[in-house]
């Protein structure tokens, strides 16, 4: 079984809410590494997080201890392997809000687990003139899949605008909902922007046209507390290793119902009942979705992933990330030549904060801050729709997360001061 998070790693006096991240930063041993001599301050966790002691020492258990293939031996240590794999089917069931763990299905991160829908329920159920509304801010993962399916299906894909400030433009939101479509696909939060978008609004208005909705929510699970019931949400996917888990693990939430309908995504072992000549019958919900040997050892350390977030509380995460965010937009705006995109209002945004120098390409800000050891991301961002409306080809973009204090934002703000003198601008 995965190991446990650390003892209470908050502080509970005298804010309760406030996270004792000295304390979560010696949970995480890769940020005591030195980067150009200097200390890592990493600032890159939209694309992925850092992970703690308890999920890279789950990894090693699990290969030391029960290491086998699932759902097909009758030893031991297929049992042990199987049963730590389910806990943590349940446990992620859980974390999104107590779902059924039987509408947790296993992909390799968000953009199969969307594939999945697409080639899936898409293939089923999307035809001639039906009409798929995706936002302008959503990630490539959560466009493309549904792009190809339309050229395929003669269907149209309709944009959901978004506004200069980084929200999404809902001035005609009744007409573009409308009796055509099928579905609303959009991200809980932006990737750049990091704009939060009002998810179940948008559910409401797509369940009242007869429509579904996919909301992509790879930068909100790591960040906030979900409830997919609440939100009221058809699918709902996100990846392990934006929240402290693994690569190569990503969810796929979907109710129960619309899992029955949709016909398999692999074919292979493992997601059938009966296979003969003349016929063949599928397994049981998940496995029909799971073909194939899963990725045994991630899931299983997502597990001490999942723990390690809920010891500190989810609210606690957004309460430490919305102040650290509010903190580093002012702290950014003393930067002379910078432009900060997405909202200024912290309770419409999350902590992926995408910025430009009006002087400076953004590669060339990423390479002079990763010589100060300073790990951001720069460039589309996998969100090119979104970059055409900016009008930029690229942008800076500092994310944070539970182990990021106010100095990493002040050494952001240093560097950046300092790399305009250095180029002279
Ligand atoms: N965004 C970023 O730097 P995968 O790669 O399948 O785990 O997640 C894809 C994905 C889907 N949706 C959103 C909103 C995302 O941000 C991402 C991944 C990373 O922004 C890598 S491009």
């Amino acid at each position: 079984m995965a190991s446990r998070a650390s003892d209470s790693p908050i502080v509970t006096v005298p804010d309760a809410r406030v996270l004792d991240v000295e304390r979560i930063k010696a949970d995480f041993p890769i940020l005591s590494e030195r980067i150009n001599d200097k200390r890592l301050v990493y600032l890159d966790n939209a694309a992925t997080s850092q992970k703690p002691r308890e999920v890279i020492n789950a990894l090693l258990e699990y290969y030391r201890k029960m290491n086998a293939n699932i759902h097909r031996g009758l030893h031991t240590l297929a049992e042990r392997a199987t049963s730590a794999y389910e806990h943590t089917r349940t446990h992620t069931a859980d974390f999104i809000g107590g779902v059924k763990p039987e509408e947790i299905v296993f992909t390799r991160g968000t953009t199969e687990s969307i594939n999945l829908v697409a080639y899936t329920w898409g293939e089923q159920n999307i035809g001639e003139d039906d009409e798929i509304l995706v936002s302008e801010m959503e990630h490539h993962a959560n466009f493309v899949p549904w792009f190809q399916l339309a050229q395929r299906k003669g269907a149209t894909i309709r944009k959901l605008p978004i506004t200069v400030c980084g929200h999404l433009d809902l001035s005609d939101i009744d007409n573009l909902i409308n009796e055509k479509t099928k579905l609303v696909a959009v991200s809980h939060m932006s990737n750049v922007f990091g704009t939060v978008n009002p998810v179940k609004d948008l559910a409401q208005r797509a369940h009242a046209a007869g429509a579904l909705i996919l909301t992509d929510g790879a930068q909100a699970a790591p960040h906030m507390p979900i409830d997919v019931t609440d939100l009221d949400v058809d699918f709902y996917a996100f990846s392990s290793h934006k929240m402290l888990g693994p690569t190569g693990v990503g969810v796929l939430y979907a109710r129960e119902e619309l899992y029955r309908d949709m016909p398999p995504f692999n074919y292979g072992g493992e997601m059938i009942s009966q296979v003969g000549f003349d016929k063949v019958t599928f397994a049981d919900l998940p496995y029909k979705f799971e073909g194939g040997t899963p990725n045994i050892a991630d899931v299983i350390a997502f597990d001490a992933a999942l723990s390690y977030l809920e010891k500190l509380g989810m609210e606690n995460v957004h309460h430490h990330e919305t102040e650290i965010t509010r903190y580093a937009l002012d702290r950014l705006s003393e930067v002379k030549g910078l432009e900060i995109q997405g909202p200024q209002d912290t309770s419409e945004r999350g902590s992926a904060v995408s910025f430009t120098d009006k002087d400076i390409h953004p590669h060339d800000i990423s390479t002079y801050l990763d010589y100060n050891g300073i790990a951001i991301r720069a460039g589309h961002h996998c969100a090119q729709p979104l970059m055409k409306f900016l009008g930029k080809v690229a942008t800076a973009r500092a994310s944070f997360y539970i182990y990021n204090d106010r100095a990493d934002v002040d050494a952001l703000v240093e560097a950046l001061i300092e790399m305009r003198r250095y180029f002279g601008v």
